[in-house]
């Protein structure tokens, strides 16, 4: 077996402190099978021109991190990652930013991040590069000579064409893919986007086993859709802790119902919207006054980024609005934190609710819709509402699905899912529990590794 090297934006936190973000709960699932190596920036900052590798290494994961200049944090996380390529690959280009000195930090951080790899590298060892702050890194370090087997994953949506080319520097980013040589999407959906930019934009060409030829080189382009660790969400769920929290809850809200919503505070989760949709909730079945309330759980995130500020005081003037009209002296219909709970308290949470709102507008998976759904007691179990544009969608059709851009839609999913007979929860909630089991985050990350795998052993059978 070949050793495995991750490389990411940020590496998991080591210490028991929470973090909110898909990336690095899958990851920190993903390297405990197997141990290996987690490549990426330390947080802290430094100005070097050549990075500095520190390691540590922890419950068989070595961790290597490093420091990154201001600006090129500036230029390339809060730039390019967060206002360029977040926003588009979410389909939001009227909230994309464009500037040639982002693309320029992009640049030099990724090639920043092939050097602080590459002295580490082993002839034997498979890289595994994720998510959009590092499409380039795969290129720098094949320019350097470098053979290995080398894997991409991207954890968002890959965008149509027509909106990828908004971007100036499109053609420079899908030549960097075409570097590795096994590329990973969340859905079948972004994977025919991407198909489509290598046939029609790139010029390539799709072959009878599913690889791709462009740029001269030939890759595998696939859909790995990532799961969560069910079995340790599972045990969260039943954990001393996580019952007191369970227990907490249901004895403040009483015969109330919750509807809970976990996110990163972000414009692409569609949380005004979601707010919006619960205000008509009220006004559509005045009988759910004084029972029913949402409780949204929104962990700051990426706070120096400016449409990230400006969306958080919208969403304070909605809540305050929405319980300003509605609340009554013992009730209010929305209750909106921005604080950072443990993921066993999140556990309690979720069981505690009959109702899961995941309504993003565009989400390259959603692990909160599958959490969700684990933290659920089989004997009586809530219902999850998932938006049609969470990847996650795809493959849970037993949820309640609605468009999110139709406010009615939702509310009337709402409606039916407070109102749900038991047989019916019961059923959904079992079909939805079997695949979450089956095709789990262990599974994603072998399959993807056995992928990679299979190109390192052809490669060293056939030397170049
Ligand atoms: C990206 C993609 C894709 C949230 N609040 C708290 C907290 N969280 C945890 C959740 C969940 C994770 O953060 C969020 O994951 P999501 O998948 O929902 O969303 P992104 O962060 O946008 O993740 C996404 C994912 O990557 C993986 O590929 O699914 O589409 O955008 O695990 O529970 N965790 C704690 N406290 C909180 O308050 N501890």
């Amino acid at each position: 077996m070949s050793r495995l090297i991750v490389l990411s934006n940020r590496v998991a936190d080591r210490s028991k402190k929470a973090s909110a973000g898909g990336l690095a709960v899958a990851l920190k699932a993903a390297l405990a099978d197997s141990g290996g190596v987690w490549v990426g920036w330390s947080g802290q900052f430094a100005d070097v021109s050549d990075p500095h590798v520190a390691e540590e290494t922890h419950e068989g994961v070595t961790y290597s991190t490093f420091d990154l200049s201001r600006t090129d944090y500036e230029d390339y996380y809060n730039g390019f990652a967060n206002r360029s390529l977040w926003p588009l690959f979410h389909y939001r280009v009227d909230l994309t930013t464009y500037d040639r000195r982002y693309y320029a930090g992009y640049q030099r951080v990724n090639s920043y991040f092939a050097r602080a790899v590459a002295p580490l590298l082993t002839d034997d060892d498979i890289v595994w590069v994720h998510d959009f702050h590092l499409m380039l890194v795969g290129e720098e370090l094949r320019r350097m000579g470098k053979q290995q087997a080398m894997g991409y994953f991207l954890h968002i949506p890959w965008p149509p064409s027509e909106i990828l080319l908004t971007l100036p520097n499109h053609q420079a980013l899908v030549r960097g893919l075409f570097a590795y040589d096994v590329i990973g999407f969340q859905t079948q959906s972004d994977l025919r986007s991407f198909t489509d930019y290598v046939l029609f934009e790139a010029g390539g060409e799709v072959h009878d086993d599913g690889s791709m030829s462009a740029f001269g080189r030939r890759i595998l382009a696939r859909v790995y859709p990532i799961g969560i660790d069910a079995k340790e969400f599972e045990d969260l769920t039943r954990s001393r802790e996580a019952r007191r929290i369970h227990h907490r809850m249901h004895t403040a809200l009483g015969e109330r119902w919750q509807i809970i919503g976990v996110d990163r505070l972000d414009y692409s989760k569609g949380l005004l919207e979601r707010f919006g949709a619960v205000e008509k909730l009220f006004d559509a079945y005045p009988e759910n006054k004084g029972r029913v309330s949402l409780l949204q759980i929104a962990p700051l995130s990426r706070s120096d980024v400016p449409e990230y500020i400006e969306m958080r005081h919208e969403l304070e003037a909605a809540a305050g609005r929405i319980n300003g009209r509605l609340a009554e002296y013992d009730w209010n219909p929305i209750r909106y934190t921005n604080r950072l709970y443990t993921r066993t308290a999140l556990a309690g949470l979720y069981r505690a609710s009959r109702v899961g709102l995941v309504t993003p507008f565009r989400d390259g998976m959603n692990l909160v819709a599958k959490e969700y759904i684990v933290a659920q007691p089989s004997e009586d179990p809530g219902v999850l509402v998932l938006s049609r544009f969470a990847g996650a969608a795809e493959d849970m059709d037993a949820a309640l699905i609605v468009n999110p851009y139709d406010s009615a839609d939702v509310v009337d999913a709402l409606q039916k899912a407070l109102h749900m007979s038991f047989e019916e929860r019961r059923n959904r909630h079992q079909s939805l529990l079997g695949r979450l089991f089956r095709y789990d985050v262990h599974d994603w990350r072998n399959r993807f590794v056995e992928t990679l795998e299979a190109v390192r052993t052809q490669r060293r059978d056939v030397p170049a």
